[in-house]
């Protein structure tokens, strides 16, 4: 399945952040915590980089990502050139207090009344770059939703007198190569529902989880070793449900609506689906170079 979802208002959306980087000092990049790789937009990362602009990754959601794996992902960030990464979860306002302390490192120049220091909020759609601002602000100054592409048009913010900060609908890029980053970016919720296919999204998810977590899915829906793969394993948690059709047939589908929403709640635990050394393999093994 190669998952292809650009809604009309994102050429537009990608225009005007272009433009927007003129009149930006540092840009912030929200990634999600639980697939930090699969989250980077490529289109975004190349904008950024023809415009020179200092930025800083912004692992959000580290609520529900596997604490050691997003450390590993921190220190890879932070050993590449000119990249600078923090983690954090915009749910908790004090955790938000560290974007604001490493841009302003970033852009020492700036940062007074006269001059001050302005932020662009970018990342794929639904990943918390609102949230981010409202915890900043400490009130609900932006709109956010538990759907992907919430915020439709860029939405300028006075953080306070010395800082502006500048939020922008989250964008896909046109057409992601690689399958399992498709996957991953819809299994977390940053696509939209009609692009992709509920049991394909939540078999391969539960490929990843098998062979990453197999003791919460043991304890989260009281599977055997070994754990089924296919359609047994959409079965077992139909079964366990009584998730039933007509003809006392399982409801896969139901099934795996349900098992997606349990990742993306949190509720089998804490996971990330990708670390830097299983998304190097991943890269190595696909012969295909991302379009962007
Ligand atoms: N668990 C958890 N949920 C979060 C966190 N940050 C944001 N959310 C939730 O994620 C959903 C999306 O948040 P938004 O702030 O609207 O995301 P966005 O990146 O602005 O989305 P678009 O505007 O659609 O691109 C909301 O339901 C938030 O409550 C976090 O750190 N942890
Ligand atoms: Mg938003």
């Amino acid at each position: 399945m190669s998952i292809q979802w650009y809604p009309g208002h994102m050429t537009a959306a990608k225009r005007k952040a272009e433009e927007a980087m003129e009149f930006h000092d540092v840009i912030i990049e929200v990634l999600d915590a639980r697939i930090p790789g699969s989250s980077i937009n490529p289109m975004i990362e190349s904008i950024r980089t023809a415009r020179q602009r200092p930025h800083l990754k912004v692992l959000n959601k580290a609520d529900l990502a596997d604490p050691k794996i997003t450390e590993q992902w921190i220190k890879y960030f932070n050993s590449q050139p000119k990249t600078n990464a923090i983690s954090l979860s915009a749910k908790k306002t004090n955790d938000v207090k560290e974007v604001l302390l490493n841009c302003e490192k970033l852009a020492p120049h700036r940062g007074t009344s006269v001059k001050p220091l302005r932020m662009l909020i970018m990342g794929v759609p639904n990943v918390g770059k609102s949230t981010i601002i409202n915890a900043l602000k400490n009130k609900k100054i932006a709109k956010v939703g538990n759907v992907p592409a919430v915020t439709k048009m860029q939405q300028r913010i006075e953080i306070n007198s010395r800082m502006i900060l500048t939020d922008t609908p989250g964008m896909m890029w046109p057409k992601i190569t690689n399958e399992l980053d498709g996957i991953f970016l819809a299994a977390s919720h940053s696509i939209g529902i009609n692009a992709y296919d509920e049991i394909e999204t939540a078999l391969i998810l539960s490929d990843t989880l098998k062979e990453r977590y197999p003791e919460s899915l043991i304890t989260q829906y009281g599977f055997r070793t070994p754990i089924p793969s296919d359609e047994e394993f959409l079965g077992h948690i139909a079964k366990a449900r009584n998730f039933i059709i007509k003809g006392g047939k399982a409801n896969l589908l139901k099934a795996a609506v349900t098992f997606i929403n349990d990742y993306r709640n949190g509720v089998i635990g804490k996971i990330s689906l990708e670390s830097p050394s299983s998304r190097k393999l991943m890269l190595d093994n696909s012969k295909i170079k991302q379009e962007i």
